[in-house]
């Protein structure tokens, strides 16, 4: 039986304000024109398009002291944090059109808060090449994008480590918390950072040894009824060949069927509380196809499937 779900509630935060390549601005619009609100009302769903936030626009500078643009990612993060706490406070599903990934962290800094107030358990899959574990000393870019898991962990800017407030003072999420998958681009400080951390990462070697079945039943284990479970989709997650319109490309991704059951499996758990979809690039993209790809994507994320299934094959 289809599962109902809350209104969802899709909110564009058009910037590259944390990425090495311009062009993630225009994913909010990208992922509109590619249909993304008929899909989802397809599959019986309630949307609410709030529209686009509005931020500082890209200075484009070097970076400083280990960070690129790092006052306009806070003033980025504060806007987001407060619209994704918004709609969960209204008993919504938000999903945060990026925008590249140091979104990720105003996005999820307000579902640790929201779920730290209504007793939730909160569980983060993390779809990407990237670890996006960078802190100011180990980063080789300065682009926030690489270092918002960090943040999210504790480790950063005090400006980006606190935009929760959390009960306690402590960090939005412990590192137990999160589950990375298709991983293939961790730079050398960063793995060891990784490593010591203790991050669970099934990265693309994972993937190859024991299919992508595998990979996301263990990553989903331990969920139950009370656990929130959020999910934030980097678009360079996907192999290039099918998705080309991402700034960070890295060979070697999930093919279309291994992203496809990804997102069913992630479907079948009946956990998904918020989404965020980001490093979208269309100046980078064909005919928007990268767009159409993850519209696909995330109407299989919310149920759609080819057959009324009830139990795995
Ligand atoms: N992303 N590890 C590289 C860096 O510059 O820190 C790439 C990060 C990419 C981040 O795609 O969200
Ligand atoms: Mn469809
Ligand atoms: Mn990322
Ligand atoms: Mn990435």
């Amino acid at each position: 039986p289809p599962r109902s779900l809350p209104p969802c509630s899709l909110i564009g935060a058009p910037t590259d304000i944390g990425a090495g390549a311009r062009g993630a601005s225009m994913g909010p619009e990208a992922l509109r024109v590619a249909g993304l609100q008929a899909a989802l009302e397809l599959h019986g769903l309630q949307v609410l398009d709030r529209g686009n936030l509005s931020g500082p626009s890209n200075p484009w500078q070097p970076p400083v002291d280990g960070y690129r643009h790092l006052p306009e990612v806070v003033q980025w993060n504060r806007l987001v944090y407060g619209a994704v706490y918004a709609e969960l406070q209204q008993g919504h599903l938000p999903i945060l059109l990026g925008g590249d990934h140091s979104l990720g962290l105003g996005s999820i800094s307000a579902v640790a808060r929201h779920c730290a107030e209504s007793g939730k358990k909160l569980r983060v899959l993390w779809l990407d090449a990237h670890a996006d574990f960078n802190t100011s000393a180990l980063t080789p870019s300065g682009n926030v994008h690489g270092m918002p898991v960090a943040c999210l962990c504790g480790f950063g800017p005090a400006e980006l480590t606190q935009l929760a407030h959390m009960p306690g003072g402590g960090p939005a999420l412990h590192p137990s918390q999160i589950r990375q998958i298709g991983i293939r681009s961790v730079d050398e400080g960063e793995k060891r950072f990784v490593h010591e951390q203790g991050l669970e990462v099934f990265d693309m070697r994972a993937i190859d040894e024991v299919g992508m079945r595998q990979v996301m039943e263990r990553a989903l284990a331990g969920m139950d009824a009370d656990t929130h479970l959020h999910v934030s989709f980097d678009v360079d997650f996907l192999d290039p060949d099918i998705a080309p319109g991402v700034g960070t490309t890295v060979p070697g991704g999930p093919t279309y069927r291994e992203a496809q059951l990804c997102m069913e499996m992630i479907a079948d758990s009946g956990r998904l509380a918020s989404l965020d979809i980001v490093e979208l690039n269309p100046a980078l993209d064909v005919r928007n196809k990268t767009a159409v790809l993850a519209v696909d994507l995330v109407e299989s994320l919310f149920g759609k499937s080819t057959l009324m299934r009830t139990r795995p094959f």
